[in-house]
C-alpha cells in the first residue's frame, strides 16, 4: 500500500468514528499548545463533537512525550469542521518519516485544505521570552530527509502561506516572523549548533514541523507554522534546557494562544 492509500484508509475510519464526512481544517499540537486548543471547543467558539484515540486509526502509533495528548479531536467552529491532532510521531521517535507524516496525509484524505502546524521550540532572539508565539516563514530541514520518495519534485518557495500569515498579524500586529530549523533531536543543540542555526539564517530550533510541512505541500494543503517559544536555544541565555520548563511556558502562554487560535482559524 501507498503512504496515501493508508492515509485514505485513516481518513475512511476517521469518517466512521467521528460521524463527520469531511473535515476542512488541520491542526497540529505541538508542545505547550495542549491547553491553547481547550479554547476551541468552549462556548462561544466551538463545539467537540467526537474525541477518539488516535491508535483507533490505522498507522498510527501511540504518543511518546509527556505533555502530548494521544486524541484527536473533530471540533465544529463556525463554518468549519476542525481535526485536532493532540499529538504527533516524532523523527527522533525511529518510527520512519511515513510515521511522522501520516497524520497530515490523513488529514488531506479526510478532506483538508489548510493544516496548521504548531510546535514550541528554542528561540534564537532574546526579545523572544518564553511564551512568545512566532510565525514560521521559512524552514531549514536539518533532517536532510524527505518523506516525499521516488522522482516527485515538490515546489517550497512559498511552503508558509503568505496570506495566512498576513492574516495572522492582522489578527495580532505583535506577532514576530521566523525562520525554523529542524534539528533532528532528541538532544537539544549545543551552543556551537545554535550559533550555526543563527549563522545559516535561522531563529528558532526544534524537532518537528519541517517534514510535515513539505508533506502537506506535496498533498496540497495550504500550511500555517507557528511556534511557541518555550525557551530560549540554548547557550543565548547561559541556562541549561529542560522539558519541565517547556510545558510551563506553554501553560503560561495558553490563553494568549488561545485567543490567537480561536480568532485565526474562523478566518482561514
Ligand atoms: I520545546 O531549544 C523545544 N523544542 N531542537 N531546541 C530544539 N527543540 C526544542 C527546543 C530547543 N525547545
Amino acid at each position: 500500500m501507498t503512504p496515501q492509500e493508508q492515509a485514505r484508509e485513516a481518513a475512511d475510519t476517521l469518517a466512521r468514528l467521528t460521524g463527520v464526512e469531511k473535515h476542512d481544517v488541520a491542526l497540529v499540537l505541538g508542545s505547550g499548545w495542549r491547553s491553547a486548543a481547550e479554547t476551541l471547543s468552549t462556548e462561544g467558539v466551538g463545539e467537540t463533537t467526537a474525541e477518539i484515540d488516535t491508535t483507533d486509526l490505522p498507522g498510527f502509533v501511540a504518543t511518546a512525550v509527556a505533555g502530548h495528548s494521544g486524541k484527536i479531536r473533530s471540533i465544529r467552529c463556525g463554518d468549519w469542521q476542525l481535526l485536532v491532532f493532540g499529538s504527533r510521531t516524532h523523527y527522533y521517535e525511529g518510527r520512519g518519516i511515513a510515521a511522522v507524516v501520516h497524520p497530515v496525509r490523513t488529514a488531506a484524505a479526510a478532506g483538508c485544505r489548510t493544516i496548521v502546524l504548531t510546535n514550541g521550540c528554542g528561540g534564537l532572539r532574546e526579545s523572544w521570552t518564553p511564551g512568545t508565539p512566532v510565525l514560521i516563514r521559512d524552514h531549514i530541514n536539518l533532517t536532510a530527509r524527505s518523506p516525499i520518495e521516488g522522482a516527485h519534485f515538490v515546489d517550497l518557495t512559498d511552503l508558509y502561506s503568505v496570506r495566512l500569515r498576513a492574516l495572522c498579524r492582522e489578527i495580532d500586529p505583535s506577532l514576530d516572523e521566523g525562520v525554523y530549523v529542524q534539528f533532528p533531536g532528541p538532544h537539544y543543540e549545543t551552543p556551537a549548533e545554535v550559533e550555526m542555526a543563527r549563522r545559516i539564517g535561522g531563529d528558532l530550533v526544534g524537532m518537528s514541523t519541517t517534514l510535515e510541512a513539505i508533506a502537506a505541500r506535496e498533498a496540497g494543503l495550504e500550511v500555517l507554522g507557528i511556534s511557541l517559544v518555550t525557551n530560549l536555544a540554548a547557550g543565548i541565555s547561559g541556562e541549561p534546557l529542560d522539558h519541565a520548563e517547556v510545558i510551563e511556558a506553554g501553560r503560561a502562554a495558553a490563553a494568549r494562544m488561545g485567543d490567537l487560535l480561536a480568532r485565526i482559524v474562523p478566518r482561514i
